[in-house]
């Protein structure tokens, strides 16, 4: 038995989600509420130490980190098969998996700023010294800390979308031989670049995916978003209508 535990915006979650639609596993699904911090809770960390989502549950056997959880659930089912042949490729395609979960920073300024912000910043000073308190990571205390009381500024979010936007620029270049960003066919490097990818075209920087700009990019991100498995995955929009 599959379970995941996700929340349907969050970028690490849709990694994971994309992969099991591509394989075809069906799982039962339980949504953490980030907003009310459900994935700081002690039953929650005793699943997922970091206190982050996604955490997947196979056979009551627990996995956090999303790009891990891809690759396991392509060892458990192998077909089809979302990992290159080579062992090279493979080291290719983790490198791209740590590349860009060393950029989650720079979406969570984009990102928490929406919902999370509105909700953190009612909190009164306790209640946010409290909630500090049970946040694993000194990262995303800074993180929650910002969104409750110290707004990222505009300077700030003009450099995450710098970095973003160096992200499509070594995507372009990597797509340019197979139209993939490791060895021939689609794979979980790929797949940790969607979500990210889907911010930058929705709201941070949507012209920089454009074909005039970046036609590969534009390309792979079509072709991408043109699979069953895209659609069944559920990567609907960030912001709400
Ligand atoms: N490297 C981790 C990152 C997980 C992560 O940062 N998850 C975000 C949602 S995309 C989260 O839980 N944020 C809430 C928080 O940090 O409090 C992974 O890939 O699983």
């Amino acid at each position: 038995m599959i379970i995941l535990h996700h929340a349907w915006k969050s970028s690490a979650s849709r990694r994971v989600r994309l992969c099991l639609a591509e394989k075809g596993l069906a799982y039962e699904g339980r949504v953490v509420d980030m907003g009310k911090l459900e994935h700081h809770s002690p039953e929650y960390l005793k699943i997922n130490p970091n206190g982050v989502i996604p955490t997947l549950i196979h056979d009551n056997q627990p996995l956090h980190e999303s790009g891990t959880i891809c690759e396991y659930i392509d060892e458990t089912w192998p077909e089809p098969p979302l990992r290159p042949a080579s062992s090279y490729d493979r080291a290719l395609m983790r490198n791209w998996i740590r590349h860009i979960d060393g950029l989650i920073h720079n979406l969570i300024i984009f990102n928490w700023r929406h919902h999370l912000q509105k909700v953190a910043s009612q909190w009164t000073d306790e209640e946010l010294a409290e909630r500090l308190k049970n946040i694993p990571s000194q990262e995303r205390q800074e993180s929650w800390l910002r969104v409750a009381r110290k707004p990222y500024t505009d300077e700030e979010r003009d450099g995450a979308r710098r970095k973003l936007v160096e992200l499509l620029d070594r995507m372009e270049a990597s797509l340019e031989e197979t139209g993939w960003l490791v060895g021939d066919s689609y794979s979980i490097a790929d797949i940790a670049a969607v979500p990210f990818v889907k911010r930058i075209d929705e709201e941070i920087a949507p012209d920089e995916v454009a074909a005039q700009r970046r036609p590969r990019v534009a390309l792979w991100w079509q072709t991408i978003q043109a699979r069953p498995a895209y659609a069944h995955a559920n990567i609907g929009p960030f912001l709400d209508a």
